[in-house]
């Protein structure tokens, strides 16, 4: 299949992985950047690349793709990030060239066996308790993806005994081929990338994607709560195993009498007790479910799965507590990057809030996102792009407790002037952070510096 040279699109995270990967099992690689944005230079990308930024099979191309090179090469792998409209993505496809997602490409090099995790919300936390089960199972367990860890990076450590579990974006999901986990979840979705996909129901076929390729012999954990989640069931070729925190099922996940159980239709085993759970709100109950599921019917023993997942602490930039200072408490959310996400993040929140949002314009709508406030948000401090499109919603709704500020540092001096004891301080922005910082990670460590200078 790599008979010719490998077009790399995109020197972040991904690009430089995929490349490293390519030119490390010997492939010949053009490595391609719009650099649009990031200044990048020839230099610099080198350096980036460490050992193999000198090789002689090397070539990197900085802004724009010429045709020729289109003739050298027999597929473009893609980071995420490059949307597949681009006229450099078109004119690839025209000659009939496959695009394949960073993860496709890891995947045509995986020797194990791998478990997927997708979704709008949900995907970080589940799959990285997900990675902790199978560590605790399986030393050679790698966590990859989305999460931040590109899978290319991990590959080359797989095995026949190995499990690489993957978090999975929309963005990863639209160009793969053959990519085939052995067990895949879709936690739930809701409106998200829709200056990417356009329509909700291209968002979500991407999503449905990560079983396209499955067959009876494989598992897709699906959220029987999620209604979209549900629309896609028929369309996945895997055996569906729901889970449940509302209702009790006929064969599934779910909860009973305050407890996970797993039930196979005939005996029913319970796994743990809700009131061990360590991270807070419904929606880490609904993780939790989830991530049971793919473990249990990744063979890992109930003993193993209750252990790891009631001591399990969360992740990072997840409704993350900071510090107290002067008696109000702040929360770094940064991860609630659009507004179902943040929606968990105000209801988590147990007194009035101070809440931080706005950010890079994803077309979101935010109407849902402020009538969850329910009168515990005192004031809303915007910043971003976005500022003006929430501003707006917020009235629209009858919310006007709202305030602009230039930076993320002037938000946290002004809840900290205003903020008073007993109340909280969240950063739940409802939108990326591109535009501003570089990642969600960036903000939220922007953010957790502030507060700690305070
Ligand atoms: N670029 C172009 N043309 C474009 C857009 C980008 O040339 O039109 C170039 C940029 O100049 C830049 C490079 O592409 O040099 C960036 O590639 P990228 O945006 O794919 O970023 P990576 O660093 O490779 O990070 C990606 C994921 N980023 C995105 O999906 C936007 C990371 O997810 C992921 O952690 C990483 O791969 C490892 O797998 C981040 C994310 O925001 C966390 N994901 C979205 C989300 O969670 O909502 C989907």
């Amino acid at each position: 299949m790599l008979d010719k040279k490998v077009l790399v699109a995109g020197c972040g995270k991904s690009g430089i992985c995929a490349t490293e990967l390519l030119i490390n099992k010997g492939q010949e690689v053009i490595l391609f950047d719009e650099n649009k944005k990031n200044n990048l230079t020839e230099a610099k990308v080198r350096e980036n690349l460490k050992a193999v930024g000198k090789s002689d099979k090397l070539k990197i191309i900085l802004g724009q793709l010429t045709e020729d090179i289109l003739e050298q090469i027999s597929v473009m792998v893609i980071s995420p990030g490059i949307p597949t409209d681009l006229p450099f993505v078109m004119s690839v496809r025209e000659k009939h060239i496959p695009v394949w997602s960073e993860i496709e490409l890891a995947y045509y090099y995986e020797k194990g066996t791998v478990v997927a995790i997708t979704g709008t919300n949900g995907k970080t936390t589940t799959t990285s308790l997900v990675g902790e089960i199978m560590k605790a199972h399986n030393p050679k367990s790698f966590v990859v993806g989305n999460i931040g860890i590109p899978y290319t990076q991990q590959v080359v450590k797989t095995d026949e005994d190995s499990v690489t579990v993957a978090e999975v974006s929309s963005f990863q999901l639209e160009t793969i081929i053959d990519f085939k986990p052995h067990v895949s979840a879709i936690l739930n979705i809701t409106p998200d990338h829709l200056d990417r996909h356009y329509t909700f129901e291209n968002y979500a076929t991407c999503k449905a994607d990560v079983s396209k390729n499955q067959n009876n012999e494989d598992y897709v954990v699906v959220n029987y709560d999620d209604p979209e989640t549900m629309k896609l069931v028929d369309k996945l070729p895997g055996n569906v195993v729901y889970f449940s925190r509302l209702q009790e099922l006929d064969k599934g996940v779910f909860v009973k009498d305050g407890a996970i159980v797993i039930f196979d239709g005939n005996f029913e085993i319970k796994v743990l007790d809700l009131s061990d759970i360590k991270i807070l709100g419904n929606h880490n109950v609904e993780n939790v479910l989830a991530a049971v599921a793919v473990t249990y019917y990744m063979g890992v023993p109930v003993e193993t799965i209750e252990a790891v997942s009631t001591s399990f602490m969360g992740v990072p930039h997840r409704i993350e507590y900071v510090k107290t200072v002067n008696g109000v408490e702040y929360y770094n959310d940064s991860k609630g990057t659009n507004p179902d996400a943040a929606i968990k993040g105000i209801q988590a929140m147990k007194s009035a809030t101070y809440l931080i949002g706005g950010g890079y314009d994803k077309k979101s709508s935010y109407i849902e996102w402020i009538d969850s406030f329910e009168g515990k948000v005192k004031k809303l401090v915007l910043l971003g792009e976005t500022a003006k499109d929430i501003n707006d919603a917020a009235k629209s709704r009858g919310f006007v407790d709202t305030v602009f500020v230039e930076s993320l540092e002037e938000a946290v001096k002004y809840c900290h002037q205003h903020a008073e004891d007993g109340e909280c301080v969240l950063l739940s922005p409802a939108c990326a952070s591109w535009g501003m910082f570089d990642n969600y990670e960036q903000r939220g460590d922007m953010f957790k510096e502030y507060v700690n200078k305070l």
